[in-house]
């Protein structure tokens, strides 16, 4: 008799269509989905996360099932659970007669190293497909690449346009005459304003099942499951998406780089999760989006800002994360070595902003773009927070972090630790900034406007400190040089009441 072919399934890969069950024999196959241990621990991911990725999983076991697919699903309290996809890979190869595996291309070089390592450790032919979810392929993003001295998104956006031809009109032109909106969306959320809501799904059984399970065996890892919302299945997903999409996307532009208090979500969409673990498709979105345009149902800045975001943010990471290769993870150019103060894990700080950001976080997983990158991701830089600590964490406590797109955000654009492959000059602010963008500072124990003394806003020795101690390495940047000029027509004594300032907050920090 001859054996069957043994796909497995990750939890990252729950998409409707996926290149290695593509043209398969459902008769012939076996759909492998394991939940297993550590995933959930070789970091120690936010128990929302896991409850969300672990109960999509089951949903979408049920509905391959419904399909026709045969599907052998192994559950995490499962006495047997070896505890690792390749234990369950040798377990799986006991139960069934199997001649093959294939697999679809794994979304981070951990994983690809462990699946290129089963042919030798397996005895079986293993084929990898590759992950055709996304726009550009490997090769595409390297071809692109190839030659240029500066990789900037704004110009692999433009061929991700071309090559899609979302707002591209009849003459091969961007609509509008323009690439890019992005100078049109910098409102901050000021004034009386209608705020919408995503929907909070309500758990079902198989959801409840999941947060048992994971409240009773993760209970040591950060965040709460008290305020879990996320939709488990393709049709929840779809949902959310049309709730984004008539309630958000008109003002997603106008307000995309606002930040309020109380507010998580304002008017970004909360889908990342989903197109991140395959339940909605990032293609269907982008044309969705595009069609609201074209029927006048939302302005154009909103429409490209939005698209921008998936056809050119996030296949641009994807692209640099694996063309940088496994040891970009390792990358400290500012040699930032402080450890990640405690706060990140409990949001007990004074500063307003980073217990808005982090609290928020903690609860439900999600922090939108500009908490991330101005306030978390602004502070650790201008701290001096040592960038792997740093991606840590935010690979931990998001329901939509996966390395290939965490780590180039984190280590690249955020914390500027590959040395400006991603960002043009590093995203360091003082203050001033998070005042103009939010009304945190307004309830806040620390004076914006001060840099020095107790009551100062710690961001504003920190950001100056910052640009003294990295001069060597950031000088001869162009787009720094007026906030050098600043800092050296400052007065002698200025400046080092300013790095004593400092000084004396990091001593501190490090003391918690
Ligand atoms: P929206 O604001 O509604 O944007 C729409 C979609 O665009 C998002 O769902 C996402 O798919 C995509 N997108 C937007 N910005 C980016 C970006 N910079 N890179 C990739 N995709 C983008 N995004 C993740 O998906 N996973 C991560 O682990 C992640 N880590 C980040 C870490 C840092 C330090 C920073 C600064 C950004 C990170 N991002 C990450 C990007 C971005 O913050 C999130 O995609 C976004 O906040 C998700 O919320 P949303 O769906 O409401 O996004
Ligand atoms: C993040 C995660 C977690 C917590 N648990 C599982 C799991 O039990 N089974 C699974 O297949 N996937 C899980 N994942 C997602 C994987 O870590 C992800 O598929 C890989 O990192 C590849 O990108
Ligand atoms: Fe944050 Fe400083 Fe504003 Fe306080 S004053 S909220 S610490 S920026």
């Amino acid at each position: 008799m001859s054996g069957k072919t043994l796909i497995p399934v990750l939890g990252d890969q729950l998409s409707k269509n996926i290149s290695s069950t593509y043209q398969q024999n459902r008769e012939n196959c076996i759909l492998l989905m394991m939940e297993v241990d550590e995933e959930a621990t070789y970091v120690r991911h936010h128990k929302a996360k896991i409850a969300y990725i672990l109960s999509a999983m089951r949903h979408h076991a049920k509905t391959l099932e419904a399909q026709g697919w045969l599907v052998d699903y192994v559950k995490l309290d499962d006495p047997d659970n070896s505890g690792s996809f390749s234990g369950e890979i040798a377990r799986a190869l006991e139960r069934h007669h199997i001649n093959e595996i294939r697999i679809t291309e794994a979304g981070e070089w951990r994983i690809m190293a462990m699946i290129e390592n089963w042919e030798d450790r397996f005895g079986l032919p293993v084929t990898i497909c590759p992950d055709k979810r996304f726009i550009a392929t490997h090769q595409d993003f390297d071809d692109w690449a190839a030659g240029k001295k500066q990789l900037r998104m704004e110009f692999f956006y433009r061929e991700m346009r071309r090559k899609t031809g979302l707002l591209i009109d009849q003459d091969g032109k961007p609509e509008g005459d323009k690439w890019n909106y992005d100078s049109a969306n910098r409102k901050p959320a000021k004034g009386k304003l209608s705020i919408p809501q995503p929907i909070r799904f309500q758990p079902d059984e198989t959801t409840q099942e999941v947060l048992d399970m994971v409240a009773d065996r993760f209970s040591d890892h950060p965040g709460s499951l008290d305020h879990f919302h996320f939709a488990v299945t393709r049709q929840d997903a779809e949902q959310q998406k049309r709730k984004f999409l008539d309630d958000a996307l008109p003002r997603f532009g106008d307000y995309q780089d606002a930040l309020l208090s109380g507010e998580p979500f304002l008017w970004h969409s909360i889908l990342s999760p989903y197109l991140n673990s395959g339940l909605l498709d990032p293609m269907d979105l982008c044309r969705e989006v595009a069609q609201r345009y074209h029927d006048q149902d939302v302005p154009l800045n909103a429409a490209e800002g939005f698209i921008r975001q998936i056809i050119g943010w996030r296949e641009y990471v994807r692209g640099i994360y694996w063309r940088e290769g496994p040891d970009y993870v390792d990358r400290n150019h500012l040699d930032a070595q402080r450890p990640l103060p405690a706060f990140y894990y409990t949001g007990d700080t004074d500063m307003h902003c980073m217990a808005e950001a982090i609290g928020q976080t903690l609860d439900l997983a999600y922090a939108h773009h500009i908490q991330r990158l101005m306030i978390t991701g602004n502070f650790a830089l201008i701290a001096g927070i040592s960038p792997q600590a740093v991606h840590q964490w935010y690979l931990e406590v998001y329901a939509d972090a996966y390395e290939w797109v965490e780590l180039p955000n984190t280590l690249g654009m955020s914390q500027f630790a590959d040395g400006g492959i991603i960002a043009s000059k590093p995203y360091a602010s003082s203050g001033n900034y998070i005042n103009k963008m939010s009304d945190y500072c307004q309830n806040c124990r620390y004076d914006v406007k001060q840099r020095i003394g107790e009551d100062a806003c710690p961001f504003n020795a920190l950001y100056w400190d910052f640009l003294d101690r990295n001069q060597e390495k950031l000088r001869g940047n162009n787009r720094l040089a007026m906030p050098y000029r600043t800092w050296e027509w400052m007065e002698s004594h200025t400046r080092d009441q300013i790095r004593k300032q400092a000084a004396t907050f990091l001593d501190q920090l490090s003391k918690n």
